[in-house]
């Protein structure tokens, strides 16, 4: 991707079945590839509790920052088909998931689409999103001017660890 105007893109990865590491570590493989796309970073790894239902394994969580050209409702089609490649199957609301991409900020845009909420809903409650996107953005603020530093401040590390893979 070369010449052209590309928006800042940050993609929180989650998995919680059939070898979570390798999931998310094939998933950063998967999103480099993406067409109009550019891996710019991303984070650790990062084990986490289940946040929802406590009856299914813990989670392997880690942030991927990309510069696209891609429309966010486009990319988010390819997270989807993504998703899909990974075997993903929607069972129970919140239940586990073998990946899950969540597109959470887009360029400091607002977006409220039936398919699409940007900033992503659950972002400042998250400690498996805030502190891998501080790793790799500690700059970073949201479109309403909360630097990721203060969201940061209310929201512990509680049981959240950094993987060393
Ligand atoms: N819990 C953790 N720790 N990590 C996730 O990625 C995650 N994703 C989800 C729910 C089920 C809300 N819980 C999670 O979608």
């Amino acid at each position: 991707m070369t010449h052209s105007a590309y928006k800042s893109a940050y993609i929180g990865i989650g998995s919680n079945l059939d070898a979570p590491i390798n999931q998310i570590q094939q998933a950063i493989q998967e999103l480099a590839q993406l067409p109009r796309c550019e891996l710019v970073s991303a984070s650790s790894l990062y084990g986490s509790k289940p946040m929802g239902p406590q009856d299914q394994p813990d989670y392997v969580n880690a942030v991927a920052h990309i510069h696209t050209e891609l429309e966010p409702l486009t990319l988010l089609d390819a997270l989807q088909q993504l998703e899909h490649q990974h075997q993903r199957v929607r069972e129970r609301r919140w239940g586990p998931r073998t990946l899950d991409l969540d597109l959470l900020l887009f360029d400091q845009q607002y977006i409220d689409h039936p398919r699409l909420q940007v900033p992503h809903i659950g972002l400042q409650q998250r400690n498996f999103v805030l502190y891998p996107l501080a790793e790799i953005s500690p700059q970073l603020s949201l479109p309403n001017g909360t630097s990721l530093q203060q969201l940061l401040d209310n929201c512990p590390l509680a049981d959240l660890v950094q993987l060393a893979v």
